[in-house]
């Protein structure tokens, strides 16, 4: 199957650049996003169209004619409050709103596992477990997740949000041995997330097949989703890093270097 146009938010990050790949079969036209520059349109299945996510009257512009949003776009690390309250807060509020008025019925929303920052790394967690955010941006990703719940139980706008761990091409320390999410498997979790009918708000972490995990899919597993990537092939690379104190917060905090960010004054 595929879509007649997905909107793709934050287009111009490192995530955004690998989909606007990956996500290709997935629609007919994929309209790409960013409040930073973006390499020009390729061809009639390309739409570029800048836009700051906390402008109300452009995202209504932006998602209308979209049949489903993919929404990266936001500040991804832990910034001052007032950062992320424009980009990811009101951010969040406008794409959903414009989903609304413009009866768009799926959203796939990046969440994070700062949503969780603050459980440790001893313990092991489902969605439903009590969201921990470990900072502000923790805490607009938390937020994100209840606007997705409300515009579902209000409106009947069904989203998947993905608590993505860390995806890069590999995992960079320790921690990501545990919550690394290969390129590969995050694009199969979103197309899992675009195409499986009745999701409602399915909440699901975003990690591949890796050997030592803390979270458990069991909640979300009408997706479907099979992770084929793991990162034991980078263990001896990784583990060849000098070693880190048992009490650095990269060491016993599921959130990592996030839980120890701040304060901003
Ligand atoms: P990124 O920072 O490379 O990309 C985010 C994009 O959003 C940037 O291109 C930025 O210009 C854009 N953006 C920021 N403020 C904006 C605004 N006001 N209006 C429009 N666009 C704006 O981040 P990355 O790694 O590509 O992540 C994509 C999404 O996935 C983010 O929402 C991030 O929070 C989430 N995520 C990523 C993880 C990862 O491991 N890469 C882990 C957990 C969550
Ligand atoms: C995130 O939410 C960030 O967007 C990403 O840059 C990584 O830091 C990732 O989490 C992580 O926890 O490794």
């Amino acid at each position: 199957t595929q879509l007649h146009r997905i909107l793709l938010t934050g287009a111009a990050g490192g995530l955004g650049k690998v989909l606007r790949e990956r996500l290709r079969p997935c629609a007919r036209i994929l309209r790409l996003s960013d409040i930073a520059a973006l390499a020009p349109s390729e061809g009639a299945h390309e739409e570029v169209v800048p836009c700051d996510l906390s402008d109300k009257a452009a995202v209504h512009a932006l998602v209308e004619g979209c049949s489903a949003i993919v929404h990266l776009g936001g500040v991804s690390v832990e910034r001052p409050f007032e950062e992320i309250l424009e980009a990811n807060i009101k951010g969040v509020f406008n794409v959903y709103e414009a989903a609304r008025r413009h009866g768009v019925k799926r959203v796939v929303f990046a969440s994070s596992n700062h949503v969780i920052g603050f459980y440790k790394q001893t313990e092991h967690i489902d969605a439903h477990a009590q969201r921990r955010p470990d900072g502000y941006y923790g805490l607009s990703k938390s937020f994100g997740e209840d606007m997705a719940q409300f515009y579902f139980d209000r409106w009947g706008i069904e989203t998947v949000s993905i608590r993505i761990g860390s995806s890069f091409p590999e995992p960079l320390n320790r921690r990501m041995m545990s919550t690394w999410l290969s390129y590969r498997d995050l694009t199969t979790l979103i197309e899992k997330s675009l195409f499986t009918p009745g999701v409602k708000h399915t909440v699901v972490y975003g990690m591949s097949n890796n050997r030592d995990v803390w979270w458990d899919n069991s909640a979300a597993a009408h997706l479907g989703f099979v992770p084929q990537d793991g990162s034991e092939v980078f263990r001896d690379k990784v583990e060849a890093q000098p070693p880190v104190a048992r009490t650095d917060p990269n060491a016993v905090y599921q959130g990592g270097a996030f839980t120890a960010q701040g304060p901003f004054e």
